[in-house]
Order: structure tokens, then sequence, then C-alpha cells
């Protein structure tokens, strides 16, 4: 990739793709970074990418970390957590299992980065499988409006569904934290969910 001249002055976001294995954590990356659709399943252990990105009209460095989703290399996910500045939480719609186990990244996450919130975006993957799909829209934004972070369904076949709009949007939920945490009393539309203490009544953040 050719370097962008003014490199030095794009701030660099770490972005990490989690989620059980098989629900197309590599698919969904390799769509964002490549702009093409893996079809074969071939199991991650950990790829990294670099790419830059036009986010509401600022450029930055994304640094995106595809990570393995068996069990087998789960004891490296503590590392990974501890380094991201935001997480994809990918499920796959027809696979209700990986829908149960996110509950345990999301957790993981909180209490590796010791908040009550995180920069995350719950991501329901492979939509395009209609046939096969068995977890709803419905219980999809349930469970992302229970954790107030946003949800976002999603397809990395050709053509692609909301691939480049899940990264950005993970790119906008880190930004909307660092202002906030800058001004702390400014209004976000995350309205001080990314504080350490809970507002009582913070608004639902979901986007489709
Ligand atoms: N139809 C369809 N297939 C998909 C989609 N995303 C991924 N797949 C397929 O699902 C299989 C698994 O995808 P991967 O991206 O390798 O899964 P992963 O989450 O990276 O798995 P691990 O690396 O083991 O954690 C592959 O055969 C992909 O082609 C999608 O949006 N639609
Ligand atoms: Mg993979």
């Amino acid at each position: 990739m050719s370097k962008h001249p003014n490199d030095e002055k794009l701030i660099t976001y770490k972005l990490v793709v989690v989620g059980d294995g098989g629900v197309g954590k590599s698919a969904i990356t390799i769509q964002f970074v490549q702009k093409m659709f893996v079809t074969d399943y071939d199991p991650t252990i950990e790829d990294s990418y670099f790419v830059h990105s036009e986010v509401d009209g600022i450029w930055c460095i994304l640094d995106v970390l595809d990570t393995a989703g068996q069990e087998e290399f789960s004891a490296m996910r503590e590392q990974y957590m501890r380094k991201g500045d935001g997480f994809l939480l990918v499920y796959s719609v027809t696979d209700p299992q990986s829908f149960a186990n996110i509950s345990h990244f999301y957790t993981q996450i909180l209490r590796v980065k010791d908040r009550d919130a995180y920069p995350m975006l719950l991501v329901a993957n492979k939509v395009d499988l209609l046939h096969l799909r068995k977890v709803s829209e419905e219980e999809g934004r349930e469970l992302a409006a229970k954790w107030r972070i946003p949800y976002i369904e999603t397809s990395a076949k050709d053509p692609p569904l909301n691939i480049d709009a899940a990264f950005h949007e993970v790119v906008r939920i880190i930004r909307d934290q660092t202002s906030r945490e800058r001004n702390p009393n400014k209004k976000s539309r995350n309205d001080g969910k990314w504080t350490k203490r809970k507002p009582p009544s913070a608004r639902r953040c979901v986007i489709s």
C-alpha cells in the first residue's frame, strides 16, 4: 500500500474483530480491506491489516486485527482485548450458538478494560443466507439495546452489505468517546455512556 503523504498527522485506531469461529470475521475484514469475498473457511490464528480510511471526511489509519474464533486459541484473547480501541462483536445469523457466545466476548472486553462501557458494535453477519437465518433482527437489536451499543446487519458475500459502514461506525464511536473524555460537558449521541459511571438513563444508540 502506498504511504499516505500526511501519515504522521493521521490518527491510528486499533479495531479488533471478535466472535466465534466461522461467523465470518475474516470474510468481513478481507472484504473491507481487499474488496473481495473469501469463500473458503481457513480458521485464523491472528491476522492484522493496515488501511487508510476516510470516515466522515476525516482520514485515519485503521489497524484491524482479525482474531481467532476457535476455542483452542482463546488464551490469546486478553492480550488483544487490552490493545483494542474499538471492537466488532460478530455473530452469524445462521448460528444461534455464536449469538449466545457473543456475550462472553462483550463481558471479557469490559473486564479487561475495567470499564462499564467501551466502543463496541454488534455485527449480525451472513444476512444474505435468508433461508438459513435463525437469529432474527429483533433478537440482535434487543441485545444491542440492552448493552447500549449500536447494531448492524452485514454480509461479506458479494455484493457486500454494510461492511464499510460497520468499520466506520466503530471509528465514530471511538471519536465520540474521545471527544467526550476531552470535554465532559459536551452532549454526545452516547449521552455519557463512555464514562466509568453508568448514567441512569443512557439513550439507545442503534443504527441499521
Ligand atoms: N454466505 C455468506 N458466507 C459467509 C459470510 N461471511 C463469511 N462467510 C463464509 O463463512 C465461512 C467462515 O468465514 P470466516 O470469515 O473464515 O470465519 P471466521 O469468523 O474468520 O472464523 P475463524 O477464523 O475460525 O474464527 C467461510 O466459508 C466464508 O466464506 C457472509 O456474509 N455470507
Ligand atoms: Mg478467521
